[in-house]
């Protein structure tokens, strides 16, 4: 970690900052600076400034792991940024990379910005349950209109540097050697003898309910979020207050949310999904396999998805699949979702067409001859699953990676044919595979570090985050998630209807209900399931039975009007629960939402636990990367574990226990990992500290 200065004939002090692996402002980095800055002020031989980072990237923010903690050391972030702005001489930053959060906020206080292309910038304070704590809002909102300010701090997403430039936020973006053309641009600065210390302005032309109608719209959807609201507040604060006066109105806010529990679950959500891709004791020697070339067999819903993943993240992928009509229907599909997302803008025409030059189909299995890695991603349904793999085993490659994308059946049996089964692996990804980040990497008896390795590093490459599990019926999340269905069939025959348990969840932060996502997928994959299982679920069974199969046959927990997805209540269905719950001898009551999300909950933080001990899942933090990334678990809430710790073990223990004395269900009495961390008085969080330092 250094600060280097570096005095040049011209007079300018080049500054540059090091702190592998992106550059985070530490303590360190701050001091560094204000020294650095300092030292230049004081010196007659320096006319101008540039400051810069070795490495990948400029500043990609404030060190996050310093948050939270109660020993602050050296300078503020806010007064680095001070010290920049007042600088008597001019400052100029050169970026690269990822200008990201605080590092935005320093290359705002300089006076000049020049970035290579390539360089992307972002304020995602807000994905951190944060407002930028350094003057960011109120430097950017000055420098390029409250609306565009407001829009870029709620969504926290990065634009790339010709973006930037357009709106304001660079002043120059470069081919190539950024640094030297920052140069230039403070030397000029200096020799005019004036640079912009613009964060003195003060906006005269604001109109707050115009702003505040604007804003309203923007952040409907985050009403349960703290950080979009404070990111409105510290716009229209930029807008209406001198902006010492605003800086310190956010930092108190700064200061508030960071101690806030939705900023603590979305930094622990950050490092979950890191740690997850990471995991202990399956690091090996040596490069990784690399992975440029791609098969997925099945051209399916999924198969599709999957395939789109690859060529979303550059890597050419082919389809395979037995007949014409197959391969062009789900071609068609990639087609069509390419064609939606470039006119919805989140890709451009130019990168659809691309994605698209990367996919090749075919009928002929023997194509998988030449691949990197092969999916198989056909129906459910093992004896298929067997076959295509004994013979993708046959046809590959020795070092290829040979992939089932099953979503509950046991891997070992998939592969019982297979002869060299250390390349063997689970890829689990989940729909819509092109949209979900999560995949679950399942291990089977005999898949190799190598090729766990290289699964973890192609799904990262493309955008995902892997989480590691055990083979066992469901892997991590399905074998949680049929824990919250029981719970659910069970809501609905005591007394609950499915728009009560599926709003429960929503208010919750779910972005849809359990039941809606059912009737999406259609009804009757579960009860074919359940048959096969021998766990009948009285309501959903007597739903199916009723021909409801979900939004394909226009009926399920919901009716549907023509060509609509919207689900609409429906009297028949009330009708047909309130008679199995009397063909049952049950009397309905009400519930409140409190406890409909308890019961929903509960169970899955049960499961859980009993995930862990069985060491299916290596730590509690990857359940909740598998639950943030696989099923819409409100992000700021941290994941499953992570909210069980904030509710507090000892009260979810005795809930759990109190609900399996009511309802005779067994598996709903506490995990014995459970009791004992409620005995030893720990968290989930501090099983996976202890763990990690073992
Ligand atoms: C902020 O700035 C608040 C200000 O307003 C200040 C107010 C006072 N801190 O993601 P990767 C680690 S808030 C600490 O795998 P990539 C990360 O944990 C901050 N550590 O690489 C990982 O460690 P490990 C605003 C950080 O290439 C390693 O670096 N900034 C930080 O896929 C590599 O990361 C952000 O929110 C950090 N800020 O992606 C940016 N960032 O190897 C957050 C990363 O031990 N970061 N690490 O697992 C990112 O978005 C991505 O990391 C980035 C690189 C795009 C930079």
């Amino acid at each position: 970690m250094t600060i280097e200065t570096r005095k040049l004939d011209n007079g300018l002090l080049l500054i540059v900052a090091e702190n592998p692996p992106v550059n985070a402002i530490n303590a360190a980095i701050r001091q560094g600076l204000v020294g650095a800055i300092e030292q230049a002020n004081g010196s007659d031989d320096v006319v101008a400034i540039v400051l810069s980072c070795k490495g990948r990237t400029f500043f990609a923010g404030a060190d996050i792991k310093e948050f939270g903690n109660a020993r602050k050391e050296g300078p503020t972030l806010h007064e680095v940024c001070q010290k920049i702005a007042h600088s008597t001489k001019p400052v100029v930053a050169a970026l690269h990379g990822t200008v990201l959060g605080g590092g935005l906020e320093i290359a705002l206080a300089c006076h000049g910005r020049v970035a290579v292309e390539g360089t992307t910038c972002g304020l995602p304070e807000s994905q951190l349950g944060l407002i930028p704590g350094a003057g960011g809002t109120n430097r950017l909102a000055r420098l390029i209109g409250p609306k565009k300010a407001l829009e870029f701090v709620v969504s926290g997403k990065q634009i790339g540097a010709a973006r930037a430039e357009k709106l304001g936020v660079l002043d120059e973006v470069v081919a190539q050697n950024e640094v030297a053309a920052a140069i230039s641009c403070a030397l000029r600065m200096a020799q005019r003898g004036r640079f912009k210390s613009w964060s003195d302005d003060f906006p005269a032309d604001f109109v707050v309910s115009t702003f505040e109608d604007f804003a309203r719209k923007l952040t409907q959807k985050m009403a349960n979020q703290d950080a979009p609201a404070a990111c409105v507040r510290s716009v229209q604060r930029a807008m209406t207050m001198p902006f010492e006066e605003a800086i310190a109105a956010d930092r108190e806010e700064f200061a508030r949310l960071s101690a806030g529990n939705q900023s603590l679950a979305l930094r622990h959500a950050f490092f979950a999904e890191r740690a997850a891709a990471k995991p202990k004791g399956f690091d090996i020697p040596g490069p990784v396999k690399s992975i440029s070339k791609v098969t997925v067999i099945g051209a399916g819903t999924m198969g599709t998805g999957i395939a789109m993943s690859f060529t979303a993240g550059g890597i050419p992928a082919t389809l395979i699949d037995t007949t014409q009509e197959a391969l062009d229907r789900g071609l068609d599909r990639v087609r069509n979702l390419l064609a939606t997302s470039a006119r919805r803008g989140s890709i451009s025409e130019e990168q659809a067409e691309q994605r698209l030059a990367l996919l090749q189909w075919s009928r002929d299995i023997e194509q998988a001859s030449d691949a990197d890695l092969v999916i198989e991603a056909v129906y459910e349904d093992l004896a298929i699953k067997q076959d295509i793999i004994t013979r993708l085993d046959a046809l590959c490659d020795q070092s290829a990676l040979i992939a089932t994308n099953t979503s509950a059946i046991d891997i070992d049996l998939i592969a019982k044919d297979v002869r060299n089964r250390d390349r063997f692996v689970g890829l689990h990804f989940f729909a819509p595979a092109n949209v979900m980040r999560l995949v679950e990497v399942v291990l089977g008896k005999e898949t190799s570090a190598e090729t766990i390795a290289a699964s973890l590093w192609i799904a990262k490459k493309i955008g995902k985050v892997p989480v590691l599990s055990g083979n066992c019926d469901g892997f991590i999340g399905n074998r949680m998630v049929a824990k919250r269905g029981a719970q659910v069939d069970r809501l609905l025959l005591e007394g609950a209807l499915p728009q009560d348990v599926d709003e429960s969840l929503k208010c919750f932060g779910f972005p849809m209900g359990p039941l809606a996502i059912n009737d999406m997928s259609g009804l009757d994959v579960g009860y074919a399931i359940r048959k096969r299982r021998g766990t009948p679920f009285p309501i959903a069974d007597a739903v199916v039975e009723h021909g409801r199969l979900g939004q394909k046959t226009g009926a399920g927990y919901y009716r549907y009007e023509d060509g609509n997805r919207t689900p609409l209540p429906d009297p028949e269905i009330e009708n047909l629960i309130a008679s199995v719950s009397n063909a049952h001898g049950i009397t309905r009551r009400t519930f409140s939402p409190d406890e409909m999300v308890a019961r929903m909950i509960y169970p899955l933080v049960n499961e859980g636990a009993r995930i862990l001990e069985e060491g299916i899942a290596l730590r509690a933090s990857d359940i909740d990367a598998v639950w943030l990334n696989g099923y819409g678990f409100p992000r700021w809430r941290g994941g499953p574990m992570f909210h069980a710790d904030s509710v507090g073990l000892s009260d979810l223990t005795k809930t759990l226990r109190d609900l399996a004395r009511l309802t005779g269900d067994n598996s709903l009495t506490p995990a014995p990992l459970l009791n004992r961390l409620v005995a030893d008085e720990m968290t989930f969080t501090d099983l996976d500290k202890e763990n990690a330092e073992k």
